[in-house]
Protein backbone atom coordinates (compact mmCIF):
# COMPACT_ATOMS: atom_id res chain seq x y z
CA UNK A 1 0.00 0.00 0.00
CA UNK A 2 1.13 3.44 -0.75
CA UNK A 3 2.02 5.59 2.46
CA UNK A 4 0.17 8.57 2.25
CA UNK A 5 3.02 11.25 1.99
CA UNK A 6 4.07 8.82 -1.40
CA UNK A 7 0.68 10.06 -3.30
CA UNK A 8 1.72 11.24 -6.02
CA UNK A 9 -0.19 14.74 -6.10
CA UNK A 10 -0.03 17.76 -7.96
CA UNK A 11 2.17 19.12 -5.71
CA UNK A 12 4.73 16.38 -6.12
CA UNK A 13 4.47 16.38 -10.02
CA UNK A 14 5.42 19.82 -9.81
CA UNK A 15 8.84 19.01 -7.83
CA UNK A 16 9.75 16.26 -10.39
CA UNK A 17 9.25 18.50 -13.00
CA UNK A 18 11.50 21.31 -11.86
CA UNK A 19 13.96 17.83 -11.57
CA UNK A 20 13.04 16.92 -15.21
CA UNK A 21 14.13 20.60 -16.28
CA UNK A 22 16.94 20.71 -14.40
CA UNK A 23 18.49 17.54 -16.11
CA UNK A 24 17.10 18.08 -19.15
CA UNK A 25 19.29 21.96 -19.09
CA UNK A 26 22.04 20.03 -17.24
CA UNK A 27 22.45 18.11 -19.80
CA UNK A 28 22.00 20.36 -23.37
CA UNK A 29 24.71 22.53 -21.12
CA UNK A 30 27.03 19.41 -20.99
CA UNK A 31 26.87 18.56 -24.18
CA UNK A 32 27.40 22.12 -25.81
CA UNK A 33 30.56 22.68 -23.05
CA UNK A 34 32.07 19.35 -24.85
CA UNK A 35 31.51 20.97 -27.98
CA UNK A 36 32.93 24.21 -26.90
CA UNK A 37 36.10 22.38 -25.69
CA UNK A 38 35.66 22.95 -21.89
CA UNK A 39 34.55 19.47 -21.38
CA UNK A 40 37.00 16.35 -22.06
CA UNK A 41 36.48 13.26 -22.48
CA UNK A 42 32.90 11.45 -22.52
CA UNK A 43 29.33 13.20 -22.23
CA UNK A 44 26.62 11.02 -22.53
CA UNK A 45 23.65 12.52 -22.45
CA UNK A 46 20.23 11.42 -20.12
CA UNK A 47 18.03 13.82 -22.39
CA UNK A 48 14.64 11.77 -22.68
CA UNK A 49 14.84 9.69 -19.80
CA UNK A 50 14.39 12.32 -17.26
CA UNK A 51 11.56 10.58 -16.06
CA UNK A 52 12.74 7.28 -14.42
CA UNK A 53 15.88 8.79 -12.59
CA UNK A 54 12.94 11.64 -11.23
CA UNK A 55 10.03 8.77 -10.51
CA UNK A 56 12.34 6.61 -8.59
CA UNK A 57 14.59 9.11 -6.48
CA UNK A 58 11.01 11.18 -5.37
CA UNK A 59 10.86 8.34 -2.93
CA UNK A 60 14.27 7.75 -1.72
CA UNK A 61 15.42 9.25 1.74
CA UNK A 62 18.80 11.50 1.54
CA UNK A 63 20.02 8.52 3.51
CA UNK A 64 19.18 5.57 0.65
CA UNK A 65 21.41 5.06 -2.16
CA UNK A 66 21.92 5.04 -5.73
CA UNK A 67 23.98 3.48 -8.19
CA UNK A 68 24.52 4.70 -11.51
CA UNK A 69 26.24 4.25 -14.97
CA UNK A 70 27.67 5.37 -17.98
CA UNK A 71 24.86 7.30 -18.27
CA UNK A 72 24.46 8.90 -15.08
CA UNK A 73 23.79 12.68 -14.67
CA UNK A 74 20.24 12.56 -14.09
CA UNK A 75 20.75 10.01 -10.94
CA UNK A 76 23.38 12.30 -9.35
CA UNK A 77 20.71 15.30 -10.09
CA UNK A 78 17.73 13.00 -8.97
CA UNK A 79 19.46 12.33 -6.00
CA UNK A 80 20.33 15.74 -4.62
CA UNK A 81 23.85 16.03 -5.90
CA UNK A 82 24.29 19.86 -7.01
CA UNK A 83 24.17 20.30 -10.71
CA UNK A 84 27.01 23.08 -9.56
CA UNK A 85 29.24 20.76 -8.39
CA UNK A 86 29.05 18.39 -10.76
CA UNK A 87 29.05 21.17 -13.88
CA UNK A 88 32.53 21.95 -12.06
CA UNK A 89 33.17 17.79 -11.91
CA UNK A 90 32.74 17.88 -15.81
CA UNK A 91 35.04 21.32 -16.33
CA UNK A 92 37.77 19.45 -14.62
CA UNK A 93 37.83 22.21 -12.04
CA UNK A 94 38.65 22.01 -8.00
CA UNK A 95 34.95 22.40 -6.90
CA UNK A 96 33.77 19.46 -8.45
CA UNK A 97 32.53 16.63 -6.80
CA UNK A 98 35.34 14.38 -7.16
CA UNK A 99 37.63 17.27 -7.37
CA UNK A 100 37.77 17.51 -11.08
CA UNK A 101 39.50 14.52 -11.19
CA UNK A 102 36.82 12.26 -11.93
CA UNK A 103 34.67 13.87 -14.37
CA UNK A 104 31.65 12.97 -16.27
CA UNK A 105 31.24 8.82 -15.81
CA UNK A 106 32.95 9.33 -12.14
CA UNK A 107 30.27 11.54 -10.48
CA UNK A 108 29.95 10.41 -7.39
CA UNK A 109 29.06 12.34 -3.94
CA UNK A 110 28.56 9.67 -1.05
CA UNK A 111 27.18 12.92 1.02
CA UNK A 112 24.39 12.73 -0.76
CA UNK A 113 24.35 9.35 -1.21
CA UNK A 114 25.43 8.92 -5.10
CA UNK A 115 27.81 5.96 -5.10
CA UNK A 116 28.94 7.03 -8.61
CA UNK A 117 28.21 6.80 -12.07
CA UNK A 118 30.70 4.23 -13.38
CA UNK A 119 32.39 3.24 -16.85
CA UNK A 120 32.15 -0.29 -17.04
CA UNK A 121 28.76 -2.30 -17.85
CA UNK A 122 27.36 -3.46 -15.48
CA UNK A 123 29.73 -2.35 -12.38
CA UNK A 124 27.72 0.04 -10.78
CA UNK A 125 24.99 -2.83 -10.40
CA UNK A 126 27.32 -5.04 -8.59
CA UNK A 127 28.65 -2.12 -6.57
CA UNK A 128 25.17 -1.22 -5.21
CA UNK A 129 24.58 -5.08 -3.77
CA UNK A 130 27.32 -4.53 -2.11
CA UNK A 131 26.41 -1.33 -0.58
CA UNK A 132 23.33 -3.54 -0.04
CA UNK A 133 24.34 -6.32 1.98
CA UNK A 134 26.41 -3.50 3.91
CA UNK A 135 23.42 -2.38 4.85
CA UNK A 136 21.84 -5.73 5.71
CA UNK A 137 24.13 -6.56 8.00
CA UNK A 138 24.40 -3.39 9.59
CA UNK A 139 20.46 -3.61 10.48
CA UNK A 140 20.08 -0.35 8.65
CA UNK A 141 16.75 1.16 7.11
CA UNK A 142 18.25 2.32 4.17
CA UNK A 143 17.58 0.78 0.55
CA UNK A 144 19.65 0.94 -2.76
CA UNK A 145 18.43 1.59 -6.35
CA UNK A 146 20.86 0.33 -8.63
CA UNK A 147 20.31 1.96 -12.32
CA UNK A 148 21.39 0.68 -15.56
CA UNK A 149 20.75 -0.04 -19.44
CA UNK A 150 19.52 -2.58 -21.60
CA UNK A 151 22.44 -3.21 -22.42
CA UNK A 152 23.60 -4.14 -19.37
CA UNK A 153 20.86 -7.04 -19.58
CA UNK A 154 23.93 -8.89 -21.72
CA UNK A 155 26.57 -9.04 -19.08
CA UNK A 156 27.35 -11.71 -16.26
CA UNK A 157 27.95 -9.85 -13.81
CA UNK A 158 24.60 -8.80 -13.90
CA UNK A 159 23.52 -12.25 -13.07
CA UNK A 160 25.56 -12.75 -10.71
CA UNK A 161 24.21 -9.26 -8.80
CA UNK A 162 20.72 -10.89 -9.36
CA UNK A 163 22.24 -13.74 -7.75
CA UNK A 164 23.36 -12.30 -4.88
CA UNK A 165 21.01 -10.12 -4.19
CA UNK A 166 17.82 -12.87 -3.97
CA UNK A 167 19.74 -15.00 -1.67
CA UNK A 168 20.62 -12.85 0.96
CA UNK A 169 17.27 -10.63 0.03
CA UNK A 170 19.03 -7.78 0.32
CA UNK A 171 17.67 -4.11 -0.03
CA UNK A 172 17.68 -3.37 -3.52
CA UNK A 173 15.98 -2.30 -6.64
CA UNK A 174 16.83 -3.01 -9.91
CA UNK A 175 16.06 -0.74 -12.37
CA UNK A 176 16.65 -1.56 -16.41
CA UNK A 177 16.61 1.95 -18.27
CA UNK A 178 15.68 0.03 -21.30
CA UNK A 179 16.49 2.74 -24.34
CA UNK A 180 16.23 -0.08 -27.22
CA UNK A 181 20.02 0.78 -28.25
CA UNK A 182 23.30 -0.34 -26.38
CA UNK A 183 25.91 2.50 -28.81
CA UNK A 184 25.24 2.00 -31.91
CA UNK A 185 23.23 -1.92 -31.84
CA UNK A 186 19.71 -2.05 -30.98
CA UNK A 187 19.74 -4.55 -28.09
CA UNK A 188 17.65 -6.59 -29.77
CA UNK A 189 19.20 -7.41 -32.45
CA UNK A 190 21.84 -9.11 -30.03
CA UNK A 191 19.54 -10.69 -27.58
CA UNK A 192 18.71 -14.11 -27.58
CA UNK A 193 15.75 -15.19 -25.36
CA UNK A 194 12.54 -14.39 -23.96
CA UNK A 195 12.00 -10.65 -22.50
CA UNK A 196 14.22 -8.93 -19.81
CA UNK A 197 11.73 -9.10 -16.96
CA UNK A 198 12.00 -13.21 -17.14
CA UNK A 199 15.81 -13.08 -16.55
CA UNK A 200 15.29 -11.01 -13.55
CA UNK A 201 12.47 -13.33 -12.80
CA UNK A 202 14.51 -16.45 -13.05
CA UNK A 203 16.19 -15.56 -9.73
CA UNK A 204 13.30 -14.89 -7.66
CA UNK A 205 13.25 -11.79 -7.80
CA UNK A 206 9.70 -9.81 -8.70
CA UNK A 207 9.55 -7.58 -12.00
CA UNK A 208 7.12 -5.35 -12.96
CA UNK A 209 7.40 -3.50 -16.53
CA UNK A 210 5.96 0.15 -17.20
CA UNK A 211 6.40 3.22 -19.22
CA UNK A 212 9.64 5.38 -18.59
CA UNK A 213 8.71 8.45 -20.44
CA UNK A 214 5.64 9.06 -17.45
CA UNK A 215 6.67 10.58 -14.30
CA UNK A 216 3.65 10.01 -12.82
CA UNK A 217 3.80 6.40 -13.90
CA UNK A 218 6.94 5.69 -12.56
CA UNK A 219 6.94 7.45 -9.42
CA UNK A 220 3.02 5.18 -8.80
CA UNK A 221 5.15 2.26 -9.70
CA UNK A 222 8.21 3.20 -7.59
CA UNK A 223 6.54 4.00 -4.46
CA UNK A 224 5.11 0.82 -3.43
CA UNK A 225 8.67 -0.80 -4.71
CA UNK A 226 10.57 1.13 -2.25
CA UNK A 227 8.15 0.76 0.84
CA UNK A 228 8.06 -3.18 0.37
CA UNK A 229 11.93 -3.14 -0.12
CA UNK A 230 12.50 -1.02 2.96
CA UNK A 231 10.10 -3.42 4.82
CA UNK A 232 12.69 -6.43 3.98
CA UNK A 233 11.12 -8.09 0.47
CA UNK A 234 14.53 -8.20 -0.44
CA UNK A 235 15.07 -7.06 -4.23
CA UNK A 236 12.57 -5.85 -6.46
CA UNK A 237 13.20 -5.79 -10.54
CA UNK A 238 11.64 -2.33 -12.55
CA UNK A 239 12.18 -2.62 -16.45
CA UNK A 240 11.24 1.10 -17.12
CA UNK A 241 11.25 1.42 -21.45
CA UNK A 242 12.74 5.38 -22.60
CA UNK A 243 14.95 6.02 -25.92
CA UNK A 244 17.39 8.43 -25.82
CA UNK A 245 17.50 11.69 -27.48
CA UNK A 246 20.64 12.29 -28.60
CA UNK A 247 23.47 9.78 -29.85
CA UNK A 248 25.34 7.02 -27.44
CA UNK A 249 27.76 10.05 -26.56
CA UNK A 250 27.13 13.97 -27.08
CA UNK A 251 30.01 13.42 -29.95
CA UNK A 252 27.68 11.05 -31.95
CA UNK A 253 25.40 11.85 -34.64
CA UNK A 254 23.33 8.80 -34.02
CA UNK A 255 23.15 8.25 -37.98
CA UNK A 256 22.24 4.73 -37.66
CA UNK A 257 18.77 5.86 -36.11
CA UNK A 258 16.08 6.13 -38.40
CA UNK A 259 15.04 9.99 -37.94
CA UNK A 260 11.40 9.27 -37.92
CA UNK A 261 12.16 6.64 -34.59
CA UNK A 262 13.71 9.60 -33.17
CA UNK A 263 11.36 12.40 -33.92
CA UNK A 264 8.55 9.96 -32.60
CA UNK A 265 10.53 9.53 -29.22
CA UNK A 266 10.94 13.12 -28.96
CA UNK A 267 6.97 13.69 -29.41
CA UNK A 268 6.59 10.79 -26.78
CA UNK A 269 8.81 14.00 -23.94
CA UNK A 270 8.45 13.29 -20.44
CA UNK A 271 8.69 16.93 -19.74
CA UNK A 272 5.86 17.13 -22.13
CA UNK A 273 3.78 14.59 -20.33
CA UNK A 274 3.91 16.06 -16.99
CA UNK A 275 3.03 19.47 -18.19
CA UNK A 276 -0.02 17.90 -20.01
CA UNK A 277 -0.93 16.29 -16.20
CA UNK A 278 -0.44 19.38 -14.61
CA UNK A 279 -2.70 21.13 -16.57
CA UNK A 280 -5.18 19.01 -16.41
CA UNK A 281 -5.27 19.11 -12.48
CA UNK A 282 -5.54 23.33 -12.77
CA UNK A 283 -1.83 24.80 -13.47
CA UNK A 284 -1.52 27.17 -15.60
CA UNK A 285 1.10 27.53 -18.19
CA UNK A 286 2.92 30.68 -17.17
CA UNK A 287 3.53 28.71 -13.98
CA UNK A 288 4.89 25.66 -15.79
CA UNK A 289 7.30 28.36 -17.84
CA UNK A 290 8.49 29.68 -14.64
CA UNK A 291 9.35 26.06 -13.38
CA UNK A 292 11.65 25.70 -16.70
CA UNK A 293 12.68 29.23 -16.07
CA UNK A 294 14.11 28.35 -12.85
CA UNK A 295 16.43 25.26 -13.91
CA UNK A 296 17.25 27.33 -16.97
CA UNK A 297 19.00 29.96 -14.53
CA UNK A 298 20.38 27.72 -12.21
CA UNK A 299 22.20 25.30 -14.93
CA UNK A 300 23.33 28.87 -16.85
CA UNK A 301 24.66 29.60 -13.29
CA UNK A 302 26.15 26.23 -12.88
CA UNK A 303 28.17 27.03 -16.46
CA UNK A 304 28.96 30.42 -15.57
CA UNK A 305 30.74 29.35 -12.27
CA UNK A 306 32.44 26.35 -13.36
CA UNK A 307 34.17 28.49 -15.95
CA UNK A 308 35.34 31.04 -13.45
CA UNK A 309 36.45 28.10 -11.18
CA UNK A 310 39.93 27.24 -10.15
CA UNK A 311 41.63 24.28 -11.36
CA UNK A 312 43.05 21.88 -9.08
CA UNK A 313 46.44 22.65 -7.89
CA UNK A 314 49.07 20.52 -10.45
CA UNK A 315 50.30 19.71 -6.78
CA UNK A 316 47.67 17.55 -5.80
CA UNK A 317 47.37 15.54 -9.04
CA UNK A 318 48.63 12.56 -7.73
CA UNK A 319 46.07 12.54 -4.65
CA UNK A 320 42.87 10.45 -4.61
CA UNK A 321 43.74 8.91 -7.78
CA UNK A 322 44.87 5.37 -7.73
CA UNK A 323 48.15 4.69 -7.01
CA UNK A 324 50.00 3.72 -10.64
CA UNK A 325 53.50 4.07 -9.43
CA UNK A 326 56.15 6.83 -10.20
CA UNK A 327 55.03 8.91 -12.67
CA UNK A 328 58.08 8.36 -15.55
CA UNK A 329 56.65 11.12 -17.89
CA UNK A 330 55.83 13.56 -15.32
C1 LIG B 1 32.49 -4.20 -19.82
C2 LIG B 1 32.19 -3.18 -20.86
N1 LIG B 1 32.11 -3.58 -22.14
C3 LIG B 1 31.88 -2.66 -23.11
C4 LIG B 1 31.76 -1.34 -22.81
C5 LIG B 1 31.52 -0.33 -23.91
N2 LIG B 1 30.18 0.21 -23.77
C6 LIG B 1 29.96 1.42 -23.27
S1 LIG B 1 28.33 1.76 -23.16
C7 LIG B 1 27.90 0.29 -23.82
C8 LIG B 1 26.45 -0.11 -24.08
C9 LIG B 1 25.57 0.58 -23.19
O1 LIG B 1 24.23 0.31 -23.49
P1 LIG B 1 23.19 0.41 -22.32
O2 LIG B 1 23.67 -0.38 -21.16
O3 LIG B 1 21.88 0.04 -22.89
O4 LIG B 1 23.21 1.94 -21.89
P2 LIG B 1 22.83 3.21 -22.79
O5 LIG B 1 24.13 3.72 -23.35
O6 LIG B 1 21.89 2.78 -23.82
O7 LIG B 1 22.24 4.17 -21.84
C10 LIG B 1 29.03 -0.46 -24.10
C11 LIG B 1 28.99 -1.80 -24.70
C12 LIG B 1 31.88 -0.97 -21.46
N3 LIG B 1 31.75 0.30 -21.09
N4 LIG B 1 32.08 -1.90 -20.49
MG1 LIG C 1 20.51 1.23 -23.81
Amino acid sequence: MISKSKLIDATAVRAMLLCMHRIRQFEEAAGQALKDGHVRGSVHQYSGEEAIATGICHHLHAHDFVSSYHRGHGHAIAKGVSPARMMCELFGRADGTSGGKGGSMHIADFSKGMLGANGVVPDGVTIAVGAAHAIKMQKRPEIVVAFFGDGAMNRGPLFEAFNWAKLFDLPVLFVCEDNGYSVTLKTKDFTAGPPFIERAASFGIPTQSINGNDVVTVANAAGPLVDTIRQGSGPQFLHATTYRWYGHLAHDKGLYRDPAEVLAAREDDCIRHAESWLLQQGANAQELASIAKQADEEIQRAVKDALAAPFPDAATAWQDVQDIGSPSWA
